[in-house]
């Protein structure tokens, strides 16, 4: 038994052993941030990149982050009790119009596998309800999800109110037809294709 086995279910998908390698792993004294960074972040980088490779599809990286909360879930509270910490907070939601939530999930799931905390607003979230996330929160990104044409003016005036609120907030925008050429023109910080992009874009705006 060892991190490795953590490592390996969450790449075999098997949701179903990972409470109890989790325990063992705590029961053994692992460290916990160890057991965070090698056991459970390491393996969704594996996956994030075989899925730009197009090694593996959409499925898996479901199948993956699901596996990788289950173990999430277990050391949140140890977490929180000062075994580590988040590497910030985000703010996360479908914009206002928009009930497509498939790809926001798996973009939040991926940011929570790579240690951020996630506060999901849901599916069509007004451009006000941002706002007072992020300031409640003291996140220091936002990020707004769309999937269709005609909801992308809604990012824009999202981004607009964030800004027009005077916070000190970095948004990061994507979806389907989400390009960087209007990310760019909204305004927004930054944008990425998919989930595993976003956690690299996550980790330099909160670097900067
Ligand atoms: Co809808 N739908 N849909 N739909 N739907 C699309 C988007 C569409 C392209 C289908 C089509 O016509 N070919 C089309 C949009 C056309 C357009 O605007 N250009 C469309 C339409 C028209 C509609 C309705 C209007 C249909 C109708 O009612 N007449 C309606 C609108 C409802 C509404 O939102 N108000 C509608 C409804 C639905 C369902 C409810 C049935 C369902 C959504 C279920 C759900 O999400 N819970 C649905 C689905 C499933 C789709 C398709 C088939 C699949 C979307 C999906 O989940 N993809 C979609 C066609 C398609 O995209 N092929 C379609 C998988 C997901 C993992 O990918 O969401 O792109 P995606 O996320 C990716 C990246 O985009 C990126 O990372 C993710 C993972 O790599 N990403 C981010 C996403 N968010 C990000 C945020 C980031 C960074 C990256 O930073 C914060």
């Amino acid at each position: 038994m060892s991190i490795k086995d953590v490592y390996q279910a969450v790449i075999d998908f098997d949701e179903d052993a990972m409470p109890d390698l989790i325990q063992k792993e705590l029961a053994s004294g692992t460290d916990i941030q160890k057991l965070l960074q090698e056991g459970l972040i390491a393996p969704m980088d594996y996956v994030g990149k075989q899925f730009s490779e197009g090694e593996l599809f959409v499925p898996e990286m479901l199948m993956a982050a699901q596996t990788m909360k289950k173990g999430l879930e277990i050391l949140k509270p140890k977490l929180g009790a000062g075994g580590g910490s988040s590497a910030g907070t985000i703010v996360i939601g479908t914009v206002k119009g928009d009930l497509h939530d498939i790809g926001k999930n798996l973009v939040g799931m991926m940011l929570e596998g790579g240690g951020f905390e996630i506060i999901d607003l849901g599916v069509d979230v007004e451009p006000k309800a941002f706002v007072e996330a992020a300031k409640k929160n003291g996140a220091k990104i936002v990020g707004l999800s769309a999937l269709l044409t005609t909801t992308m003016p809604a990012m824009e005036e999202t981004v607009n109110a964030l800004k027009e609120a005077g916070l000190e907030v970095k948004t990061m925008v994507g979806g389907a037809p989400v390009t960087k050429a209007f990310a760019d023109k909204i305004g927004a910080t930054g944008y990425s294709e998919d989930a595993p992009g976003a956690v690299e874009l996550a980790r330099r705006l909160s670097a900067a």
